[in-house]
């Protein structure tokens, strides 16, 4: 049996985790956002796959968010010597995990065959699949005209009043073998990450949402609000600054169709009345490893009980 989890970054690596650690190993596969991902200095990143590849390898820093733990800075302390460019920070154990991608694309790997031999040699059972093998670079729309994600994100710290997104050259973009080959697929896990920057990306690749719903399987998110906030990052400020009601029908209007549950926090409990959605509700904020558990398991029962349904 497999468990397929939609995931961006950091919120999104927190349920991975707990998925990881309750279901056998082997048994779930996480397709992770590459809109994020951009060549800098000379090299492949990819922050939504390296979030994930951390939080699941055990090596994220918990308290910054992204990157790895007990890292150090000499490199970009250098580069900011030689007058480089130092607004994207990559440490220098991270940095190795780059110069590793780029030269195994570079010797014509796929982003898919790259990233499943770093998962092999950080011993991650879990298959980690980017959503497509080309890039898909999410163009963030501004008041003050478009950005690059990064320069949006990184350099201008989300503060642009956004006014859409495109998701450049999707067309081309290609499912991964991998992800299509998978059988037995038994539930779909749509993490609590931004809908605009991280899941939808991940939709817009042509035949993901129709292969989606092919699986037969039900497919439950988590949402990402609290309190009609998010945890971490833009999502709140987005749903604003696009027209949209902060508020968990606004959240499953926004993935069209595409959900059967949703998984929310007890304090929009009361968002359960507006939803036509099956629905659990539980404390959502993951800060331990028995939080990450919970709410994983509380999303693989919703999808249990809305399967029987099904059946
Ligand atoms: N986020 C920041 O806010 N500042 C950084 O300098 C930064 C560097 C960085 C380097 C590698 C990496 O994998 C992620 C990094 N991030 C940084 C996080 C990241 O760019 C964003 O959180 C995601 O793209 C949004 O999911």
């Amino acid at each position: 049996m497999t468990v397929v989890a939609l995931s961006g970054g950091v919120g999104g690596a927190k349920l991975a985790l707990g998925l990881q650690d309750i279901l056998p190993p082997g048994e779930l596969v996480v397709v992770a956002n590459t809109g994020d991902d951009f060549e800098h200095l000379g090299l492949h990143i990819a922050p939504d796959i390296d979030s994930v590849f951390y939080a699941l390898a055990g090596l994220n820093d918990t308290e910054r968010g992204w990157g790895r733990a007990g890292e150090t800075w000499q490199c970009m302390q250098a580069l900011g010597g030689l007058g480089g460019e130092t607004w994207f920070n990559l440490g220098d154990q991270d940095l190795a995990l780059h110069l590793e991608r780029t030269r195994r694309l570079r010797s014509g790997e796929s982003l898919s065959e790259v990233t499943a031999a770093l998962c092999d040699a950080a011993g991650i059972a879990t298959h980690i699949l980017p959503m497509s093998e080309t890039p898909v670079p999410t163009i963030v729309h501004t008041a003050g005209g478009d950005l690059a994600f990064q320069h949006y994100f990184v350099r201008d710290r989300c503060e642009p009043v956004v006014t859409g997104f495109t998701h450049k050259d999707a067309e081309r973009a290609q499912m991964p073998a991998a992800l299509l080959a998978l059988q037995d697929v038994e539930a779909v896990i749509v993490c609590p990450s931004n809908p605009f920057i991280s899941i939808a990306p991940i939709l817009a690749v042509p035949g993901m949402s129709d292969w989606l719903k092919s699986l037969g399987a039900p497919v439950v998110a988590v949402s990402p609000l609290i309190g009609g906030q998010a945890v971490k990052g833009p999502t709140a400020k987005m749903f604003g600054e696009l027209g949209m009601d902060v508020t968990n029908a606004g959240l499953v209007a926004q993935y069209a169709g595409l959900l059967d549950g949703l998984v929310l926090d007890h304090a929009d409990g009361e968002d359960v009345h507006d939803l036509t959605v099956a629905t659990a509700v539980t404390g959502t904020l993951m800060q331990s490893a028995e939080d990450r558990h919970r709410v994983a398991e509380l999303a693989l029962n919703l999808a249990e009980a809305i399967k029987e349904h099904m059946e």
